[in-house]
């Protein structure tokens, strides 16, 4: 417990929400040395949390001690035929590549670090092994099960940790770093790294690894991997996923609670880079949500995906405060690749509703960059659901928020909150893309024009051919649409270049608090009750709250669905004046 709170303390930004759009970003290459890591490695507390199993085999030079290396060791393991721990002295010298494969030890084993001596009966702190030449720190092959607890690996130029053949690793309250990239993971072996666990300040200049994590060997298909995640991958670096590179429809990224992927960085993919079919997917539950965030890159400062069935599909999942050059400042999508954000219906997170984010990414590039929060290209899909869009800006607080660009290529919102956002529109298509927003509010986006004055942004913005419809959505603060777009069921406070049905123009729609970024509906709204069911929601509002909710108090203009990303499901208001002013004037008349 003790250890999981001095983590935090340690390596997680007191303020996650910088000044924007000034702020500063995180980690430098300085920062990564490995020196820097050493002295974050010597802060961690406290050891092992599991217990000995098997034989226990200790290594050191003092009494009751039964090894003197960790080869040494492994070849006492392998002579007996059940699982085994192995415990390293805490000043004892490791400088060792380690091999663990059906070769030299039998049944699973454990490395425990931290042992004052051999005599001792707890564990405090990490025992360190290091290594400065090839091959890796650590090999896993051959169907192996390893546990790392209380270890640092330090690969100072070479992989630290390499897990491959059906081998399963778990890391607990242990470090991976400085190697050149941190743990790889191929052919069908399995990393978790729990939450007390870091992989921090690897760096490597192949294009074909992550600097933190690789998962999957190039030109070798299905050479992949699973890799579970909750702990924190940061402060790596590499050409193609500063913190994690994934390959191949086998290479699994699964983020779960705790997950955090930070100050990362890299040319494609700051954070993570996915290819050739690779999956990422989970996201963070009940008191810790999963994040990506800070990591930069010339392309999709946080997460790049492409190729055809690559796939990203996160629920509760943070991805702010990252930075591109050029394209996809928080997500970029590429050549036939797909990424969806959702809130999970079933578990909650740490801040409702902002469960999903995809907030106050930045593109840096002088000029009008398009997609600081979210970028789509060349037969991309994105889909969002239940997932706010907040304060991203581009270079000079303009370009284009939300784009998508070709021909076969999409983007879906449904249930999305775009607010405060430094963009030209809220959202833009061009080149015979498609961009489909239903159940979407926006509010308070406005970009700066010339350096000079700020202008509110379009509502929506078609060009090329592209295709924009909205529906059962409310756009306010707007100055109108550029380019041809169409729409139903809308509240709109300016209807320039739309061609809507159904549409209030220019009332309030009636948000609780829009300066502060609070879309919900207030009880007087015009959008509620507004909408049928030609626009089928789907799934329930940005609140996890049923769409439809049928208001008694409220006339059903074409049906019971509200506008916008909010349905308001409050009790209705039969007694409107709580009785309290005695002046039944003030009653509904539909109040009996
Ligand atoms: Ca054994
Ligand atoms: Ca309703
Ligand atoms: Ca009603
Ligand atoms: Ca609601």
């Amino acid at each position: 417990m003790m250890a999981l709170i001095f983590t935090e303390l340690i390596f997680t930004v007191p303020s996650d929400f910088p000044d924007f759009p000034n702020r500063r970003k995180g980690a430098s290459k300085n920062s990564r040395s490995w020196l820097a890591g050493l002295v974050f490695f010597c802060l961690g507390l406290l050891g092992p949390l599991y217990p000995a199993q098997g034989d226990i085999i200790r290594i050191g030079s003092g009494a009751n001690c039964n090894a003197l290396s960790i080869t040494h060791a492994l070849q006492q393991a392998l002579v007996t035929p059940g699982p085994d721990e192995i415990r390293l002295e805490k000043e004892f010298s490791y400088n060792e590549s380690i091999v663990i494969d059906n070769a030299t030890v039998q049944g699973p084993v454990t490395l425990s670090g931290g042992w004052e001596s051999c005599t001792s009966s707890s564990s405090t702190g990490r025992s360190f092994i290091l290594r400065t030449s090839p091959p890796a720190v650590v090999t896993v092959t051959n169907n192996q099960v390893v546990v790392l607890d209380g270890i640092e690996l330090f690969g100072l130029g070479q992989i630290s940790l390499d897990v491959s053949s059906g081998s399963q690793v778990t890391l607990i309250n242990s470090h991976v770093g400085s190697g050149s990239t941190g743990i790889r993971v191929s052919l069908g072996a399995e990393v978790t790294l729990e939450r007390d666990s870091l992989v921090i300040f690897n760096e490597t200049t192949s294009p074909d690894e992550g600097g933190g994590i690789t998962c999957g060997l190039p030109g070798t298909p299905n050479s992949g991997g699973t890799v579970n995640i909750n702990g924190q991958v940061f402060s790596n670096s590499a050409p193609n996923g500063g913190g994690i590179h994934g390959r191949w429809p086998n290479c699994r990224i699964i983020v779960g609670e705790g997950a955090v992927i930070r100050d990362n960085e890299a040319t494609f993919g700051g954070g993570v880079f996915l290819a050739q079919g690779a999956f990422m997917g989970g996201g963070g539950t009940g008191s810790q949500g999963s994040r990506i965030h800070s990591n930069n890159a010339e392309q999709g400062g946080g997460l790049y995906v492409t190729d055809p069935g690559t796939r990203a599909t996160l629920f509760n999942t943070r991805i702010e405060n990252n930075e591109a050059m050029f394209t996809g400042g928080g997500v970029e999508v590429r050549k036939d690749g797909f990424f969806s954000l959702n809130r999970s219906p079933v578990n909650d997170c740490p801040n409702p509703p902002r469960c999903s984010v995809i907030s106050r990414n930045q593109l840096t590039f002088p000029g009008d960059n398009e997609g600081s929060a979210l970028y789509v290209r060349n037969g991309g899909q994105a889909e969002l659901f239940r997932v706010f869009i907040e304060e991203n800006s581009g270079f000079n607080r303009a370009g284009q928020a939300i784009h998508v660009e070709d021909d076969n290529t999409t983007i879906l919102l449904h249930s999305v909150q775009i607010w405060n956002n430094r963009t030209q529109a809220a959202m833009s298509a061009t080149g015979s893309a498609a961009l489909s927003g239903a159940y979407v509010s926006v509010a308070r986006n406005n970009w700066l024009v010339a350096g000079e004055s700020f202008l509110p942004s379009f509502g929506a913005s078609a060009s090329g051919g592209a295709d924009v419809t909205l529906v059962t959505s409310i756009l306010t603060d707007t100055r109108g649409y550029s380019g041809d777009v169409v729409g139903d069921c809308l509240i709109v406070d300016d209807d320039n270049n739309l061609t809507a049905f159904n549409t209030l123009v220019g009332v309030d729609p009636g948000f609780q608090d829009p300066a502060s970024g609070d879309l919900h509906l207030r009880s007087t709204s015009p959008a509620l009750d507004y909408c049928d069911d030609s626009y089928p929601p789907i799934g329930s509002d940005i609140d996890l709250q049923s769409r439809g909710n049928d208001n008694p108090l409220e006339p059903n203009l074409l049906g019971p669905y509200d506008l916008g990303a909010d349905e308001n499901t409050d009790s209705p208001l039969i007694f409107a004046d709580g009785f309290e002013s005695g002046n039944t004037s003030s009653w509904p008349v539909t109040a009996p």
